[in-house]
């Protein structure tokens, strides 16, 4: 079957890690149903003859204005899709949109008119933001982690920095790869706009990774695979905490000189 992508190794191999980190998502056990979404800013790939294609879709309204994603591009999980499902074929489970000028709409132009997933307003915000800042960041991921969002069912780690403190304490890597820690968001209604608006307020705050008390994490890098390394390296230290207790004892943690050492050592910020 033609695909946008066909002869576009850039633009392919940018949704290929979009399919390969779906996977991981799915095996992992974060993805139950049609759980979680992943938006990525593909706009530097973008060639003359992909502006010129004609749109599968009238323009459709994004629910918002966002003045910094003009003429943008994304590749957006479908809305309703299943993780596995875009890891096996993601143009037919995901889509390619542009937004149109104005920037309170946006038209579907390959490879299926597969509308886009329900968080897009709110995914689409963050966007904008990092534009804003000037950021590198082009991706976006929310997924479903099991042992963090176990831990949002505790007052303790929901603490400002408490989590991130325990975390960064039971291996190195965590503070090594990252480095901003894990923001904390008081539960609220899945896709509402304060949910969105608090994400970004505490993106803002310097995270990378913000958790969704009760429901999962919201994560941003540079690429899809690296918004989920620093997922998943913060949920293999909730592991470790876990199978400490589990044999019986409060982990001890790496203290704060071991954890400020590495921190000079890396150049690491906070
Ligand atoms: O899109 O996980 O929170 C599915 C979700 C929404
Ligand atoms: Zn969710």
């Amino acid at each position: 079957m033609k695909s946008i992508l066909d002869k576009r190794p850039a633009l392919k191999a940018e949704v290929d890690k979009v399919a390969e980190v779906a996977g991981y998502l799915w095996q992992k056990g974060w993805a139950e149903r049609n759980g979680g979404n992943i938006t990525v800013n593909i706009t530097e790939f973008v060639d003359d003859d992909m502006r010129a294609l004609p749109a599968l879709t009238g323009p459709r309204p994004i629910g918002k204005t966002l003045p910094h994603i003009e003429g943008c591009w994304f590749f957006c999980k479908g809305t309703g899709r299943r993780m596995r499902d875009l890891a096996r074929n993601p143009m037919a489970n995901g889509s390619i949109i542009r937004i149109l000028p104005g920037c309170g709409s946006y038209e579907i132009v390959a490879d299926a008119p597969v509308a886009p997933t329900s968080e897009l307003p709110s995914h689409l915000a963050v966007h904008d933001y990092l534009l804003t800042k000037g950021s590198r960041y082009r991706a976006s991921l929310h997924t479903h982690p099991i042992e963090l969002v176990a831990l949002t069912h505790s007052r303790k780690w929901l603490e400002k920095d408490a989590a991130t403190r325990m975390l960064w304490s039971m291996i190195p890597e965590t503070r090594a790869f990252c480095p901003r820690g894990l923001g904390m968001v008081p539960y609220m209604l899945p896709s509402s706009v304060e949910l969105a608006e608090a994400t970004i307020r505490t993106l803002e705050e310097d995270y990378d990774v913000v958790m969704w008390e009760k429901h999962g994490v919201f994560a941003v890098d540079t690429d899809i695979m690296d918004a989920f390394d620093q997922v998943d390296v913060l949920n293999k230290a909730a592991q470790i905490y876990i199978a400490a207790r589990g044999m019986g004892f409060e982990p001890e943690g790496m203290n704060d000189v071991q954890l400020r050492e590495l921190g000079e050592a890396f150049g690491l910020p906070k």
